[in-house]
């Protein structure tokens, strides 16, 4: 018997050197039909004398098998954790992968530039229907049927008495009769013209208006609030000059340039000589609009004004075609 038990320690030495795993061993070697297992049933054929010495002899076994198999495992820990960090190295030396963030178009950058500037001046900003009735695009802005100056912002009707609004001064009527004075709204949206595209005209474009209504408010408020605005959108060495203009929905009005803020005003390629680029429109709020909303035009006066997003879009980024905003084609919008 002492001899199968050196046989079975013989094997089990030769199945652990061969590879074997250590859970496999175990149930060849310990486990209930394991040859050790064997060896303890057939202790009944043995003498009284013998079984006990026999008993200690097949312990001291199980338990050299167990050692040598618990080292294997051991072993096997160790080995499994070294591949696992072998695999999972990384290189931290190598450079990270280019995400590549996009950013807002040219006319939505120059839209919320224009936002933030009237918000730091205590604006709000008001949005409204694009689809608007003729009532708010023209007749309460002292535009009526007939008028020539309807010509010159011709849009696309709807129906005889809705169109797409041709401007966002329908928003400012809306917020007159909504609101009393005090009023400080801008409204910058998207507005449509009949107009064949081509480098300076889109049947779609964006317009950033603005309106002020309060007691005593003169064309001083109106110089003081542009020339901070053109300030800080074209620069702090920005100065802005008025030339008189006739709008229906505003007396007086002007048209407003600012220096050029590329030469400073000495004349150069961008303002064709001129050391003046135009972007603005504005003036005193009609009396006859402020009554059409509802605003007492003896007690209150006010301002307004109104510009071309997609015009200041290209002067500030030295675009020379409009279409080109809106094709879309990433490799000229990366650009700027
Ligand atoms: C412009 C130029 C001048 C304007 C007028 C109004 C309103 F609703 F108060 F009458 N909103 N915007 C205005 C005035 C717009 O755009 C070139």
């Amino acid at each position: 018997m002492k001899e199968l038990l050196e046989k079975i320690w013989q094997s089990a030495l030769a199945a652990i050197e061969s590879g074997n795993d250590a859970e496999s061993l175990r149930i060849r070697f310990l486990g209930k039909k394991g040859e050790l297992t064997a060896v303890l049933r057939g202790m009944g054929a043995l003498s009284p004398e013998e079984r006990p010495k026999m008993g200690q002899l097949v312990n001291e076994m199980r338990e050299k098998i167990e050692n040598a198999i618990a080292e294997k495992a051991a072993k096997e820990k160790e080995e499994a954790l070294k591949n696992k960090l072998l695999s999972e190295k990384i290189d931290v030396t190598l450079p990270g992968n280019d995400l590549s963030v996009g950013h807002r178009h040219p006319i939505a950058e120059t839209e919320k530039m224009m936002r933030d500037i009237f918000i730091g001046m205590g604006f709000s900003v008001v949005e409204g229907p694009e689809v608007e009735y003729d009532y708010y695009n023209f007749e309460a802005l002292n535009l009526p049927k007939n008028h020539p100056a309807r010509d010159t912002q011709d849009t696309f009707y709807i129906t005889d008495n809705i169109l797409l609004r041709s401007q966002t001064s329908p928003v400012q009527v809306r917020a007159m009769e909504n609101s009393k004075p005090p009023i400080r709204i801008i409204s910058p949206g998207r507005v449509y013209r009949a107009d064949p595209a081509d480098a300076t005209h889109s049947p779609i474009f964006h317009q950033c208006e603005g309106l002020v209504v309060d007691k005593g408010i003169t064309m001083g408020d109106l110089k003081g609030v542009l020339e901070l605005f053109a300030k800080k959108m074209f620069g702090e060495d920005t100065r802005i000059r008025f030339r008189p203009h006739h709008f229906p929905f505003t007396e007086p009005s002007a048209e407003v340039d600012v220096s050029c803020w590329e030469c400073g005003g000495k004349g150069c390629r961008l303002c064709k000589g001129e050391g003046w680029i135009e972007i603005l429109g504005a003036g005193m709020v009609h009396p006859f609009v402020l009554s059409n909303c509802g605003i007492d035009p003896n007690v209150y006066s006010g301002f307004a004004f109104g510009m071309g997003i997609e015009r200041v879009a290209l002067c500030r980024f030295g675009i020379d075609d409009l279409r080109l905003l809106y094709e879309n084609d990433v490799r000229f919008l990366e650009q700027f």
